[in-house]
């Protein structure tokens, strides 16, 4: 069965089915597509469906080229997208690419996976090959969605159908570059079907690495990069904290700390949002248990959510040396978004900080010129505020004139989140800077 999917892979006719149209499974059956298969997509959002087949990318935020290349296969004829399983039932390759969150508890949410795992198992044929993109916990590709597909599907696995895991590893802003360029870890259930993965993914992806292993191992890697990454980032906010507990500067230290080889010391800063980083340390640190119970990864994820926090105690700090409480204050707020010169807010950590502001009474304004609601003039925004926090270092709030923020501000207090202003400038401007990680000198 595997020699002749190899063949098919090698000559195109191997019939694809993406499911999960979002911003991962979109550009992936694109360029599966692009590449000369025939392409179905599977949603479960008829609107999504409906806008992929007049060649409309659902997917906001700036892509580059994603709706050409949509435009593109749509008009070939290589993709069409579908509510309905039946349209998968001759496909002979499926990838998985729904979404797997988690819960308040910090444990995997599978329902999407599980719904997708229930309605492929009526219709797969023998011979297929069912590819977990999606991040998820290591060992429920060989677990959860083999059990499923086995019980319900009365195939057996690598007798009648084949699983892999190859865990995407797209960014916001560069989808179509990260598929194309970066290496993929293919995790099959036998080598010879990860060697049939390494063959498939080589279509879209020329020259980057393709590392044949088993499902746990690359449900592992992709987790564990995630939860590297961090882990990383809290150590530096953890030293960003000492700084400021003993008068020291954090930025230097960095800067310092980084010119002794093999130190890469991350920036620290307002806090870490985003889709995959404050997620998939959980992935990794729940698959252990019970058998054990990690500390580092759970400690890393408290350090990094309480940062939105601390900035609020900075903010309050600040202008009590004004003899201003919160309750009496309007904050003004640069940057709603994760990640700078970003349009996506998920798990932004300006929304905790904007709560935590507002549960201690103060108003908030929030301007990003990257997210539509925030938009506008950011000195305008700014006016008759009591005092600026920089949450998102945006490209545009490095250009402004930080004398003209002075002159609006009815305390010239700024709280910078992600060292973005220089404190020689601020002192010139006559503002009073209050920076993470860098002690204020009272
Ligand atoms: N952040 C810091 N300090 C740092 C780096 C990031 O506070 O030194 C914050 C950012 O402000 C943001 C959050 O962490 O709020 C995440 O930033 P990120 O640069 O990690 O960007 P992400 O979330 O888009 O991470 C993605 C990940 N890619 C995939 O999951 C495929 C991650 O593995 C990559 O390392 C990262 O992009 C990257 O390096 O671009």
């Amino acid at each position: 069965m595997l020699k002749i999917l190899k063949e098919k892979i090698t000559n195109k006719r191997a019939k694809l089915a993406v499911i999960g149209l979002g911003y991962v499974g979109l550009p992936v059956a694109c360029e599966f597509a692009n590449a000369g298969f025939d392409v179905v997509g599977i949603d479960i959002k008829a609107e999504r469906v409906s806008k992929i087949n007049s060649a409309i990318s659902p997917i906001e935020g700036n892509e580059p080229g994603l709706q050409g290349l949509l435009e593109k296969v749509v008009h070939t004829g290589k993709l069409r997208a579908s509510t309905n399983y039946e349209s998968v039932v001759d496909a002979d390759i499926i990838t998985l690419n729904v979404e797997t969150p988690i819960d308040d508890n910090h444990q995997p949410r599978y329902d999407a996976l599980t719904l997708a795992c229930l309605s492929l198992a009526k219709v797969i044929k023998p011979g297929v090959l069912i590819i977990v993109e999606s991040t998820v916990s290591p060992g429920t590709t060989e677990n959860r969605v083999r059990r499923i597909l086995e019980q319900e599907s009365g195939l057996s696995l690598n007798k009648d159908f084949f699983l892999g895991a190859c865990p995407e590893r797209v960014m916001p802003g560069k989808l179509l570059q990260n598929l194309r360029t970066l290496s993929r870890t293919c995790g099959g259930s036998t080598l010879e079907v990860a060697n049939t993965m390494t063959r498939l993914y080589r279509c879209i992806i020329p020259e980057a690495d393709l590392d044949p292993t088993d499902c746990l191992t690359a449900e592992l890697v992709k987790t564990t990069e995630n939860a590297y990454r961090d882990i990383n980032i809290a150590f530096a906010n953890e030293i960003a904290l000492i700084c400021e507990a003993v008068g020291g500067d954090v930025w230097k230290v960095r800067e310092l700390v980084n010119k002794s080889p093999g130190r890469n010391m991350l920036i620290p800063g307002a806090g870490v949002g985003g889709h995959c980083i404050p997620k998939d340390p959980w992935l990794l640190a729940s698959s252990a248990k019970p058998h054990f119970s990690p500390m580092l990864i759970p400690a890393a994820r408290s350090v990094n959510e309480n940062m939105p926090i601390h900035v609020a105690d900075l903010t309050e700090t600040a202008l009590k040396t004004y003899q201003c409480k919160l309750s009496d204050a309007t904050i003004g707020v640069l940057g709603y978004s994760y990640l700078q010169d970003s349009d996506d807010v998920r798990h932004s950590p300006s929304a905790v900080l904007v709560k935590e502001l507002q549960l201690r009474g103060a108003k908030v304004v929030i301007h990003d010129p990257w997210v539509r609601e925030y938009q506008g003039d950011v000195l305008e925004c700014l006016h008759g505020c009591d005092a600026l926090v920089l949450m998102v270092a945006h490209s545009e709030y490095r250009e402004l004139d930080i004398k003209r923020v002075e002159s609006l501000l009815r305390r010239q207090c700024i709280i910078d989140g992600r060292g973005l202003f220089e404190p020689d400038a601020a002192t010139r401007a006559g503002i009073d800077l209050w920076t993470l990680g860098r002690q204020k000198k009272l």
